[in-house]
């Protein structure tokens, strides 16, 4: 390997192996796969096709020096983990047979099997994966960026102001503690409101929970989409004096005067609403990310147009997508992620060898709702069919210490160690062994 000083490499670097130096000299602008996204989807695949395809074969495209394990922020925002838990150098998650390009993709040019990356510079493929996530659309809401990790408002949402969340919710003194959600497709539907229950029993063990309003305003319909999970839910909130209004969506905040702005709607039209605020933790209104959107890739609502059961471009056969960039009608989840993972290599494997695609994803994804620091119930079902599916032989509705203790301790492990070296598909496995099919 040619060692070159770090202020002499190009910008177009290509960073070969796990530990690199970041002193490799690029190499190959083309792959057998091309995978774009270094989230727990690019990386449960890559991982796992470099080992079977070998160095040279298989390249991730990700922009970011770290990996965030974003199941873990409800836990930091709630003061139960460390931010630092919740984060590895990318290097250090990326099989060493991968050729990482630390660059954005920009662009699609399907027909003739390439990506164009945000410096103009032209990658080609036989095969495509693509995992870029979800984007965050801060701009939505008028006023938020400005007051995002001050004076009480903040959001689980980004990698800087989770790490105010906590700090917050134990500092608050009184008055309206707002929690948001919004009616667009989201990542984790559950966390807006998971923050909710540990900040509430915070202010229990602070002695503040009588001086305090805990409301939780969400753009949708209901609590939850699920039912079974959704009648747990509303009875906690009643139990524990939580304020619910549904079709309530936050469009505006005004830090000045601590207010926060939301949209109303009912049967007779809608009306805006002006609550004072004192705590505001937002969670964001999300979408496809603008350069899928733009893309020939992309379906009418911008996500990545696969098969929803076998996760192939509708269009383009030597396409695939995976996660909270692709159209796949289910909860957008690292859960769902490892499920499809499994489909992904299998389908894309099944291709390159010239059979038929076999493998089907079933739409399950899973949201563990932490009700309080010992408390979870572990809602597991699928999207395509609205049915819970759930692996234990127990009643999953029922909030569990068991589950937060398996959520808050095991899947950690399971994440970094499993899914992301491409090893932990899912518990269908599981669900089997307990003969627990819904
Ligand atoms: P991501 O993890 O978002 O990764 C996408 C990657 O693509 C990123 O590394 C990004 O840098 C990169 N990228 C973006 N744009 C480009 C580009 N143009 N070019 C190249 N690379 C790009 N899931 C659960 O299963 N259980 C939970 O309890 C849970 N709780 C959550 C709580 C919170 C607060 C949050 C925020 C999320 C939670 N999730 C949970 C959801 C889970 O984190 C996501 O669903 C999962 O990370 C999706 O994986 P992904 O690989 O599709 O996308
Ligand atoms: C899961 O597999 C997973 O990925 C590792 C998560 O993200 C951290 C989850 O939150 C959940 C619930 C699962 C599903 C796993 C089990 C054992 C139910």
């Amino acid at each position: 390997m040619l060692r070159v000083p770090l202020s002499r490499l190009p910008t177009s670097q290509v960073l070969q192996s796990a530990r690199r130096s970041a002193t490799t000299i690029p190499s190959n602008t083309s792959y057998k796969v091309v995978v774009i996204g270094g989230g727990p989807g690019g990386l449960s695949v890559s991982s796992t096709l470099s080992s079977i395809l070998g160095p040279n074969n298989v390249a991730v495209i990700e922009p970011s020096d770290v990996h965030y394990n974003q199941p873990l922020w409800t836990f930091v925002g709630g003061g139960l983990k460390s931010f630092d838990q919740s984060r590895k150098p990318m290097e250090e998650v990326i099989a060493k047979e991968v050729d990482w390009i630390k660059k954005s993709a920009a662009g699609f040019e399907p027909n003739s099997n390439v990506v164009i990356l945000d410096d103009g510079q032209k990658i080609s493929y036989d095969y495509l994966v693509v995992a870029a996530g979800i984007q965050i659309n801060w701009d939505s809401i008028k006023g938020l960026k400005g007051a995002l990790g001050k004076d009480g408002v903040t959001s689980n949402y980004s990698a800087d102001s989770v790490q105010r969340t906590w700090e917050f919710v134990n500092n608050f003194k009184g008055g309206n503690a707002i929690f948001t959600m919004p009616s667009t497709p989201i990542k984790c539907a559950g966390a807006p409101q998971k923050i909710m229950y540990l900040a509430e029993e915070q202010f229990r063990a602070n002695g503040i929970r009588d001086k305090a309003q805990v409301i939780y305003n969400t753009g949708i319909g209901k609590i939850f989409g699920i039912d079974k999970y959704a009648s747990t839910l509303s009875q906690i909130c009643q139990e524990r004096g939580i304020t619910v209004n549904t079709t309530t969506e936050l469009t505006e905040i005004r830090p000045e005067n601590r207010e926060a702005v939301f949209k109303k709607t009912g049967p007779n039209g809608s009306e805006e609403q002006v609550y004072n605020y004192d705590f505001l933790h937002v969670a964001p209104p999300m979408g496809a990310p603008d350069f899928i959107k733009k893309s020939p890739i992309a379906d009418k609502a911008g996500w990545v147009e696969v098969d929803p059961a076998t996760l192939q471009h509708t269009r383009y056969s030597n396409i695939f997508s995976l996660g909270d960039c692709s159209s796949c009608p289910t909860g957008k989840t690292a859960a769902a992620v490892a499920s499809e993972s499994q489909v992904v290599k299998k389908n894309l494997l099944s291709l390159m060898a010239g059979k038929s695609l076999n493998a089907k994803y079933d739409g399950y994804t899973s949201c563990p709702l932490v009700t309080g620091k010992s408390k979870l119930v572990l809602a597991e079902f699928s999207g395509y069919t609205s049915k819970p599916l759930e692996t234990f032989p127990v009643n999953q509705a029922e909030e569990r210490s068991s589950m937060y203790y398996l959520t808050a301790h095991a899947l950690p492990e399971l994440y970094w160690s499993g899914l992301l070296k491409g090893t932990w598909h899912g518990p269908g496995f599981f669900r089997n062994i307990f003969n627990n099919q819904q």
